[in-house]
């Protein structure tokens, strides 16, 4: 029999092949129908699943990522808060990676990746018996103890002045994947909040600066879009990891559309929302 070589994760392998941004869907919404309608978005790597401001409880994530998974889409979770046991809840469900909201310093950073890791890196707890059949081949629990370190991703958002002044501190810190975007928290806590869609100069330089931090250090770099055709701005500027829209946003704009054409108004430009 062929030797195990690792968990598959679609996002991992786009990032490890180099050759295309990847793109993701942010579900809000509760329900594993929702999160295979998502999951069936053509050309897409990932969902995540947000129980940071989504309508998403334990429950919920535990429904919704093996929904995702199934599809052979990765399921990301992003947890409430930077703290262990909601990492251990988010990985022990089948999460092919995690995002960190509001990280402040690179000693958070240091935390987030201990609480990711199994010993001897860090120090995970080991029990989980529903994260196996998230991958495709399913691991044995031996496999998935031997290769979750290296297989799942560890990812935190740089949105506060303090992650931004010691991004790359940040960057360099073992373990750490990607560095993610929250351009709304960061407008906000650098004094330049993102109003209607407009993101300032002085924003797109700490963009520009965190993009760049992640790049020296060999990490990828991330950020929230509101529409595609924002995803494909940050994409020409080099970002590896794109949302397109949330489910909120996407259904909205959707029926407000739908209401604009059959009263023969015409296309509707998608509002820079959640
Ligand atoms: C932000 O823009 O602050 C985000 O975290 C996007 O979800
Ligand atoms: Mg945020």
């Amino acid at each position: 029999m062929a030797s195990f070589t690792g968990l598959s994760n679609p996002l991992r392998a786009v990032f490890t092949e180099g050759e295309r941004p990847s793109l993701g869907v942010w579900q809000m919404f509760p329900g594993a129908n929702i999160s295979r309608a998502l999951a069936k978005t053509p050309d897409i790597d990932w969902v995540l699943v947000d129980c940071e401001h989504g309508n998403i409880d334990d429950g919920a994530m535990h429904d919704a990522v093996p929904a995702i998974a199934a599809l052979g889409v990765s399921p990301i979770v992003r947890v409430a808060d930077n703290q262990s046991w909601m990492i251990k809840r988010a990985l022990d469900c089948g999460a092919h990676g995690i995002l960190i909201p509001l990280l402040r310093t690179a000693q958070d950073a240091r935390d987030a990746v201990n609480a990711s890791k199994f010993p001897p890196w860090g120090n995970r707890g080991f029990g989980s018996p529903f994260a196996m059949e998230r991958f495709n081949p399913v691991p044995s629990m031996t496999e998935y103890l031997q290769h979750a370190n290296a297989s799942l991703l560890t990812m935190v958002q740089i949105e506060t002045k303090e992650a931004l002044a010691e991004v790359e501190d940040i960057a360099e810190v073992p373990g750490i994947d990607v560095l993610f975007i929250g351009p709304f928290d960061l407008g906000n806590n650098i004094g330049h909040p993102v109003i209607n869609g407009e993101i300032k100069p002085e924003l797109n330089a700490a963009i520009v600066r965190i993009r760049d931090a992640a790049r020296a250090a060999g990490k990828k770099s991330g950020i929230f879009c509101t529409s595609g055709a924002q995803a494909k701005h940050f994409a020409d500027m080099g970002f590896d990891m794109l949302s397109i829209s949330t489910d909120v946003s996407g259904l909205s704009h959707a029926m407000t559309e739908a209401v604009s054409l059959a009263r023969g108004e015409g296309k509707v430009e998608k509002k820079a929302s959640y």
